[in-house]
């Protein structure tokens, strides 16, 4: 069983595939802090954890001018200044289960959940670049930098994705190779020893234990990045799907969801008054700029309460550089007596980008994408 090594989970994990494992917070736990602590990170793993021993780990660097380079640990750690990025990472299949409800998709059934925050730390991947011979000429032609993982399938082939050169590159994209999560050595299940954290873009490309970097004029050729992460129109099925034809996802659209009341929950009304909670972020560094909450079913809005970075002591982003979600939360007066509610939440970024209302017009064969406005109804008892 080439599963036998993955490490432990936290038990409070909800398990959406065993081999290889796939899990999520529950959402009252994800939005508890702004940082996710590592055990509660929702954990996305296409093949099994590979087992990496740090003392001889190697980065091989390729695709520059004068020939592969190679890194080890103590190399990214010692010659490259310690960058700390706080970002969130979400899987282009978060909220699937919610499409999936609108008409059948293929993928696995996330809730709301697959989506977290954490400090990241280490080297910047542009330094490194620059390192292994980058420069002015090869931006003449290359436009893309390859990550492969060290976790390999039966065939030997590696977890791979690629992202535009200029992400890479650009001293504002702060694009990492972590050795750190949270303050400590990355956990196995998040890509120990070194990983990919891509801020702003879909969670594929992050990659995790990643063993080379490639600079090519060329997109990955691997699976993950030409035959799934791509979105397509409502009117495509698998007998017309041409992965052809559209790009691979890499920043994301706006997304927000309601952490807190859960779908189904019981309010007691007894103090006349509801607090929701929630999560809000954008791709590509937008920043959410507002949450509106509805507890009638979308008749009237009222503006939540963003709870910003700096309950993380952290200074607010510079423009276009918001990596990190935003917790919100709205406590307001129960509108007037109803046995049940719908409560609904959208966010908007900094672009004024809006979540859609509906999934119909967004639905797509694989479940990608699906940041329509959040819905959950509960009943009220007295
Ligand atoms: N990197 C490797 N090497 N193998 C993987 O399976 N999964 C990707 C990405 N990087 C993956 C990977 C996907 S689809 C997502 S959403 C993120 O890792 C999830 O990161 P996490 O498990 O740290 O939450
Ligand atoms: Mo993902």
């Amino acid at each position: 069983d080439p599963y036998s090594t993955d490490p432990d989970r936290h038990p409070v994990l909800r398990v959406n595939s065993l081999k290889p494992f796939n899990a999520e917070p529950p959402p009252e736990i994800l939005t508890d802090s702004y940082i996710t602590p590592s055990a509660f990170f929702f954990k996305r793993n296409h093949l099994p954890v590979p087992q990496v021993d740090p003392a001889s780990y190697q980065l091989q660097v390729e695709g520059l001018p004068g020939g592969a380079v190679t890194f080890s640990l103590e190399d990214l750690k010692t010659r490259f200044p310690k960058h700390d990025v706080t970002a969130t990472v979400q899987c282009a299949g978060n909220r699937r289960s919610e499409m999936d409800r609108e008409k059948q998709v293929k993928g696995l059934s996330w809730g709301i959940s697959a989506i977290s925050n954490a400090k990241w730390s280490g080297a910047r991947l542009r330094d490194v670049l620059l390192a292994a011979g980058f420069g002015p000429d090869v931006a003449q032609w290359a436009r893309h930098v390859h990550f492969e993982g060290l976790d390999k399938d039966v065939t030997g082939a590696a977890y791979g994705a690629s992202i535009p050169l200029n992400k890479a590159v650009s001293e504002e994209g702060d694009v990492l190779l972590a050795y750190e999560m949270n303050g400590e050595k990355i956990p196995p299940d998040h890509g120990f020893p070194v990983r990919v954290v891509v801020p702003g873009v879909v969670g594929a490309r992050s990659v995790k234990w990643v063993g080379k970097i490639a600079v090519s004029a060329e997109e990955s050729s691997s699976h993950w990045q030409q035959y799934d992460y791509k979105g397509f129109p409502p009117g495509t099925d698998w007998n017309t799907v041409d992965y052809k034809s559209a790009p691979a996802i890499q920043e994301l659209p706006v997304q927000s969801a309601i952490t807190s009341p859960a779908d189904g929950a019981l309010i007691d009304s007894s103090d006349g008054f509801l607090t929701v909670k929630g999560y809000a972020w954008s791709g590509g560094g937008r920043e959410v700029v507002r949450v509106d909450v509805s507890l009638d079913g979308g008749q009237t809005w009222q503006v939540a309460k963003l709870r910003s970075s700096d309950e993380a002591h952290e200074a607010p982003p510079p423009p276009g550089r918001a990596w990190a979600w935003k917790l919100w939360e709205l406590t307001a007066p129960l509108p007037p007596p109803a046995q049940e509610l719908e409560i609904i939440c959208k966010a908007v970024d900094s672009s004024y980008n809006v979540q859609p209302e509906t999934f119909p017009p967004i639905w797509n064969l694989r479940g990608l994408l699906s940041n329509a406005w959040h819905r959950v109804t509960v009943k009220i008892i007295e």
